[in-house]
């Protein structure tokens, strides 16, 4: 609020004159750049004669007249002096001079001279009317600051304390004056306010613009770089007119505003002390998204994805999408049993999805509400990926069938980089959903905090401006006012298909939730809200005044709406049992039988049969595509992998190669997305190829596997992982029948996205029953770079996992499938190529989907022993929870002395260093591939084999960190606690890893050294 103080005194523009004196100096404090928010543009235009104040041509003279005092330079040297000497006071016909040779002095005597001085009247015309186009632009640039649009008037009364430059009384600060004020100006194309009409006196000017750009909406548009799309918002609040309503469509609106407000009515009188984040202050936000989706749905949308946080959720359940009531208000019964299986989550989080007609269009629209955590924003990038995918999966390739809807937070949407992270996401190839409307509840608080303290930027809606996002600004005690943008955005949205923003500023009625006493920290904001009367009074007398409803037809519909409350309000008591599933936001039809369950408890094996495998192969080392010249380096590669294939063999590329490419040619689709995925940040992958003589041009050999094939899609990321991993999984949230995968630069960058993998991925399916199959490839290894990319943090990972650690599982046959069934997420660490390609199959093959997580390698990618045979990957095989020692322990298990277990990438340390030592009889090294859900029969099996044996657990990372934590007390319980349990690995630290070379190679041999002590452990407890 206080930012609106300093707004008024910049809205008093530049003058011409002002600025002609020293074009080239440095502007002063007062008229900041904002006055001229468009890129400087370079004219060169040749030097026509001067009939410039007529027509278009007198708005090319202005838009070069702008740059030309952002920079003289930006303009042709010819029209540089032309300005000089038409500020100097040089008639038109006097002003333009050929421009002097190049090198020539700009300031030598014969300029000027001859000009400045003459034809004094013709000097004031040119003034006036670059004044008045100046008025005019200063309005649209700026007049949102003074436009009326906070219902309880304190920014204004208590903050604006600097003079308005604006309106009958200051065209002094044009160069104009009050004589002018009935003076007919031409007016420039860049405004509609003339309507049928191309002149005005300036009185009717000022009148028309401060009916535009001053009332109860504050248009900020001017920041955007396409003159079509400001074209389009000027003639949309210019025309005169344009916000007129019919009898019908403002019966509607008070109807609409009826039920808002009486269903938090209802709520507060039945439920007075339950948390309900309730709407009051901001009831004409029901309204506002009816009127979004009415005539999104007018114009062919027939899918709205919707995500939204705690304030005014139940009301948007119950009049926007229309969840039963009876459903809503059985919710605040706390005798409710829960029916699902997991733990459920409080009312305002859980989603929605719903299909009906839509009254005012009469035809079919889906709507869904994303169920959310507490986190605010964080559903953002969720609702988009999910919104992409529904485009996707209907062919809607230009967003017309599917489209989102977020809503904001005042002050969250100006507090949470989420946000910009999502904005970022809206224009690039493989992730804009072609525009979203975002919605603000902009109650100028958040908790206890006012905007003061808030944010740094005069709006909260700012950070919409970096992608051109025009931001309509209402007071939403203005019903007809936000209806009108809120179906101008809905325009803007199917028109342009980029984001638009409406802000509706509006108050919180009570506290933060409906039990604090905001008084507390906002007395005098909560002394103003006390005295405001409701909106809907404040409409409904409007109306009465104007005719359109009688009081008694206004009485008649609140008392027909109480009704309908009272009644489900009846009907909510025969509800005994939650269902979550009834609340779900993404239901997978014929995935699940029809009570949700899995069609079987079984997986079938995830082998490929060798013509396939060698089909892939081919692909994988080919370029499909005639004349299509590939970098050398990459010639080699293919080279390489046509080997390969030629023996019967798959590296690390080609075994995701394979599971990528059978998945795809069984109608899979495969969505890969990450930061440099397309190569590969360790230049392994190359999925993407470029041609090297055209540019942009591109091939995916992947996409060439066969006719029918699913689409293959691979994106480039931006740089974010908190809104593209959110986005990746909503894209896995559409449909249980596409493989996404998210992969971060190293694992460990994953902790900026933590928000989605703790409030989402980990707990999504207890919370609100909704599976998901998103898989995180997280590259970790310790390779002696530092503590920075080592880690991808296994320990957070399997600290999450929800197997009991202290209970053995009943060895059934269907254990392993069950085990995934029972888990919360999969987390695996692959030592060779097949099982990576097993694994990745199966999370389709599944009869259910759950989030996986794959530590995958660094240095495995080019090892020479981390290659994997086709016998491995035939029809029959599977992926291998572990992998057993199958060498020459196996001769005689009884004289094994050590049975390390472990995972990952050491395995091959420790085999090397066991075979240099020679110890290949007496050490068993057995690989745990799934750490979680744990393969506790397996391992028990590998345990007795070798009963003679001590245990270790070895890992390369430090003590606290990696899976010791996690796997110690499994192997405790595997063995009945009978059997200690050896750490072999480094000790506890705080960093990752060291960011020395040599000490991490010194480490390394330690840890080798202890592994093949046999006494090392002798005599330790
Ligand atoms: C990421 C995050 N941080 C903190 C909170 C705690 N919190 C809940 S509501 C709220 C204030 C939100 O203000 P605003 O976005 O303006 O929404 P309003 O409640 O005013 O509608 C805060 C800080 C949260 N839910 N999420
Ligand atoms: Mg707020």
């Amino acid at each position: 609020m206080h930012r609106l103080r300093t707004c008024a005194a910049r809205l008093r523009p530049l003058t011409a004159c002002q600025m002609a004196q020293s074009p080239s100096q440095p502007r002063p404090a007062q008229a900041p750049l904002r006055t001229f928010p468009q890129p400087t543009r370079h004219y060169t235009a040749p030097v026509a004669a001067e009939p410039f104040l007529n027509g278009t041509s007198s708005n090319y003279v202005e838009e070069m007249y702008y740059s030309w005092l952002e920079n003289p330079k930006s303009v042709h040297k010819s029209w540089d002096i032309f300005f000089r000497n038409a500020n100097a006071g040089a008639p038109p016909g006097a002003a333009y001079q050929s421009p002097l040779p190049l090198g020539g002095d700009l300031r030598g005597p014969g300029l000027g001279q001859a000009v400045v001085g003459s034809q004094p009247s013709v000097e004031k015309l040119v003034e006036d009317h670059l004044a008045v186009q100046t008025l005019i632009r200063a309005y649209q640039v700026r007049g949102h600051h003074i436009a009326k649009l906070d219902p309880l008037g304190i920014s204004c009364v208590n903050f604006d304390d600097a003079p308005v430059t604006v309106g009958f009384h200051q065209v002094g600060f044009y160069g104009l004056d009050e004589a002018d004020l009935d003076k007919v100006f031409r007016l420039p194309t860049t405004t509609f306010i003339g309507g049928n009409e191309s002149a005005l006196p300036l009185r009717e000017i000022i009148r028309r613009l401060e009916m535009a750009y001053c009332q109860h909406i504050g248009v900020e548009f001017m920041f955007i770089n396409d003159i079509d799309q400001c074209q389009w918002i000027r003639q949309k609040f210019e025309k005169p007119g344009v916000m007129q309503f019919t009898l019908e469509e403002k019966r509607t609106l008070l109807a609409r505003m009826v039920r808002s407000t009486r269903f938090e009515e209802f709520l507060q009188r039945k439920w007075s002390s339950e948390k309900r984040f309730g709407l009051e202050g901001c009831e004409s936000l029901i309204p506002a998204l009816k009127t979004i989706i009415d005539k999104s749905s007018e114009n062919g949308v027939e899918n709205v994805i919707m995500g939204m946080p705690h304030r005014g959720r139940l009301n948007v359940l119950a009049n926007v999408i229309r969840k039963e009531l009876e459903q809503i208000f059985c919710q605040f019964d706390s005798k409710l049993e829960a029916a699902d299986e997991g733990s459920g989550d409080v009312k305002y989080h859980l989603g929605m999805y719903h299909r009906r007609i839509n009254r005012v269009t009469d035809r079919n629209i889906t709507l869904s509400l994303v169920a959310n955590p507490s986190h605010l924003e964080a559903v953002d990038p969720v609702v988009q990926g999910k919104t992409k995918a529904e485009q996707f999966y209907c062919g809607d390739a230009d967003g017309k069938r599917v489209m989102s809807i977020l809503l904001h937070g005042d002050a969250a949407f100006a507090g949470q980089g989420i946000v910009y992270e999502t904005f970022h996401l809206s224009d690039l190839p493989s992730y804009t959903t072609h525009g979203t409307v975002h919605v603000v509840v902009n109650n100028q608080i958040g908790f206890t905090t006012d905007p003061r303290m808030a944010r740094s930027s005069p709006y909260p809606t700012d950070v919409a401006r970096v992608v051109n996002a025009p931001i309509f600004h209402v007071n939403a005690d203005d019903p007809e006012a936000v209806v009108y943008v809120c179906n101008v955005a809905a325009e803007w949205r199917a028109t342009f298909h980029k984001d638009v923003v409406v802000d509706l500023v509006c108050y919180r009625r009570n506290g933060h939730n409906e039990m604090d006493e905001p008084m507390f920290t906002q007395p005098l904001m909560y002394k103003q809200i006390r005295k405001q009367k409701g909106v809907l009074q404040k409409y409904a007398e409007k109306l009465i005044a104007e005719g359109v409803v009688t009081r008694q037809e206004y009485e008649e519909e609140i008392s027909k709406y109480d009704k309908i409350c009272e009644e489900a309000y009846a009907r909510s008591k025969d509800e005994k049992i939650l269902h979550i599933k009834h609340w779900l936001d993404s239901p997978w039809p014929g995935f699940f039988t029809l009570d949700g369950q899995p069609k079987s408890m079984s997986c079938p094996s995830t082998g490929l049969n060798e013509e396939e495998l060698e089909n892939i192969g081919r692909v994988a080392s080919s370029v499909p595509e005639e004349d299509f010249t590939i970098h050398g380096g990459l010639s080699r590669i293919l080279k390489g992998r046509a080997a390969m294939i030629q023996s019967r063999m798959v590296d690390w590329a080609l075994g995701e190669y394979m599971a990528f490419g059978s998945l795809l040619k069984e109608g899979i689709h495969v969505r890969l997305s990450g930061q440099d995925v397309e190569r590969g940040t360790f230049s392994h992958r190359h999925h993407v190829l470029h041609d090297q003589n055209v540019d942009k041009r591109t091939c995916i050999p992947m996409n060439h596997l066969s006719s029918n094939q699913a689409p293959y899609t691979v994106c480039n990321s931006s740089l974010s992982e908190y809104g593209v991993l959110g986005f990746e999984l909503g894209f896995a949230m559409a449909s249980p029948n596409a493989l996404v995968l998210w992969e971060a630069q190293f694992g460990d960058f994953h902790n900026m996205a933590q928000c989605i993998i703790d409030q989402f991925i980990c707990p999504g399916q207890a919370k609100w029953v909704r599976q998901n199959g998103i898989v995180l490839l997280l590259p970790h290894g310790m390779e002696g770079m530092g503590p920075e990319h080592s880690s991808a943090r296994p320990e957070r990972f399997l600290q999450m996992c929800n197997d009991d650690p202290d209970v053995f599982p009943k060895i059934t046959e269907d254990l392993p499938v069950r085990q995934l069934y029972d888990c919360n997420w999969i987390v695996v660490n692959c030592s060779t190529p097949a099982n990576y390609f097993h694994v990745l199959r199966r999370q389709i093959l599944l009869p259910f989907r759950k989030p996986l997580i794959i530590f995958t390698p660094k240095s495995l990618l080019r090892h020479p022993e981390a290659k994997s045979s086709f016998d491995e990957m035939l029809p029959g095989t599977h992926f291998q929870r572990m992998i057993p020692d199958d060498g020459s322990t196996c001769k005689n298990p009884g004289a094994v002395k050590r049975l390390i277990f472990c995972t990952g990438k050491v395995y091959y340390e420790l085999v090397k260093e066991r075979r240099s030592r020679g110890m290949e009889d007496t050490v068993a090294i057995s690989r745990i591939e799934q750490l979680s859900p744990f393969p506790f029969d397996l391992v028990k099996a590998e345990t007795d084999k070798f009963p003679q044996a001590e245990i270790a657990w070895c890992q390369e990372e430090h003590k606290n960190q990696g899976y010791y934590d996690y796997v110690k007390p499994r192997l405790r319980t595997t063995t009945d606690q009978a059997r200690p349990i050896w750490y072999v690995g480094r000790d506890p630290a705080a960093a990752p890893a060291t960011g020395n070379k040599k000490a991490h190679l010194v480490e390394l041999q330690r840890l080798l050294d202890t592994a093949f002590k046999l006494d090392a452990f002798k005599g330790h407890s």
